[in-house]
């Protein structure tokens, strides 16, 4: 089975486990692991950051980030097709109290315009902004890439405002590599950031949040406890997260490469629509027209060929390459594509 589903659906190679079972380990809620410790030495290093902080997964760093930085109704900007708008099981209202101010755009990257547009003015009837969240590289919005000065120029407004920023970063890497843009140039931009270890790093579990404030990184580290996400002798799966930093970083130009390919060969099928520009990094996202079958039947139908995709929207596509798939497992992706997206 090829399975592009997600990068989430990396297993840990042979040395990864290797690294993983040697891991020195202590009760990381005393913060005595010393390879949490370490983890968390090295990602704070990359983001450019004082303090990094190993939490469970992405949608507990985007929350923990929400929670310290805002208050029971606030308003937090963020681009419409957010993960933390779609997938994160509605938390920032439920856990942090706040409201999502939802800015549609087409590729999930805001205009520094719509975020100004966007600022509550102080007025007695108004609720204050609290944060700016922005997504690098956005999911739904096929792994675009923001732009450094895109960011440089909505920081430029969220400091005119006092407004604080998060950065989703869960797919940083890729931006990264695909630009040669540092972790931390982008990072300076924000007050907290988070990125992942389980996707494309081909980490099993895990994700870190930064930040360069001292209190902030205590309430991350209070809340972290709080939402559930305090783990004992996690050196097991830090190790796992020192492993990917140390090897996969680089090779997701891999993964942008095959991404690309793949968009080649979905060009070739009359009913698909797609935009190879568009592909930036490692999501590819496509849609099928004029088919009389549903979305739905369309994946059962690709998978009993030996393909797994999501169904993202009604006739709209998603195949995520990462470390597990090979260039030859992306030209069979594209023979089964064309043979059931050619069918009637
Ligand atoms: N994304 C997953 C699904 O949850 C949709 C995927 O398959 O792409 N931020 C971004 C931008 C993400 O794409 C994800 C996961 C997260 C946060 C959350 O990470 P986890 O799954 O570790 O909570």
């Amino acid at each position: 089975m090829i399975d592009l589903r997600s990068d989430t659906v990396t297993k840990p190679s042979e040395a990864m486990r290797e690294a993983m079972v040697r891991a020195e380990v202590g009760d990381d809620v005393y913060g005595e692991d010393p390879t949490v410790n370490r983890l968390q030495e090295m990602a704070a290093a990359l983001l450019g950051k004082a303090y990094a902080l190993f939490v469970p997964s992405g949608t507990m760093a985007n929350q923990l980030s929400i929670r310290v930085q805002t208050k029971p109704g606030d308003e937090v900007i963020i681009e419409s097709r957010a993960h933390i708008v779609r997938y994160e099981q509605g938390a920032a209202a439920a856990l942090a109290g706040v409201q999502l101010h939802m800015v549609p755009t087409d590729r999930g990257v805001l205009d520094p315009a719509q975020v100004e547009a966007a600022i509550r003015p102080k007025d007695p009837h108004t609720l204050p902004t609290g944060l700016i969240c922005l997504e690098n590289t956005h999911n739904s919005g096929g792994g675009s890439i923001y732009p450094l000065a895109t960011i440089e120029r909505i920081r430029e407004i969220a400091l005119a405002h006092g407004i604080p920023m998060h950065l989703d970063g869960a797919r940083l890497f890729n931006a990264v590599v695909a630009t040669g843009v540092s972790a931390a140039e982008y990072a300076r931009h924000f007050e907290t950031g988070s990125f992942c270890l389980s996707k494309g790093l081909g980490a099993p579990v895990g994700s870190l949040v930064v930040t360069n404030d001292r209190p902030t990184a205590d309430k991350l580290r209070r809340f972290r406890r709080m939402y559930g996400g305090g783990m004992r002798q996690a050196g097991i799966l830090a190790a796992a997260g020192i492993y990917a930093l140390e090897h996969n970083i680089s090779r997701l130009k891999e993964d942008h490469e095959h991404a690309r390919r793949l968009a080649r060969l979905l060009q070739k099928i009359p009913t698909v629509s797609l935009e190879p520009d568009h592909v930036e990094t490692n999501i590819v996202i496509f849609d099928v027209v004029g088919s009389s079958r549903s979305a739905q039947d369309i994946v059962a139908a690709l998978k009993k060929e030996g393909l797994l995709l999501n169904a993202v929207g009604g006739t709209t596509f998603r195949a995520v390459t990462h470390l597990d798939v090979t260039t030859r497992d992306i030209e069979e992706a594209g023979r089964i594509l064309s043979v059931v997206l050619t069918k009637e």
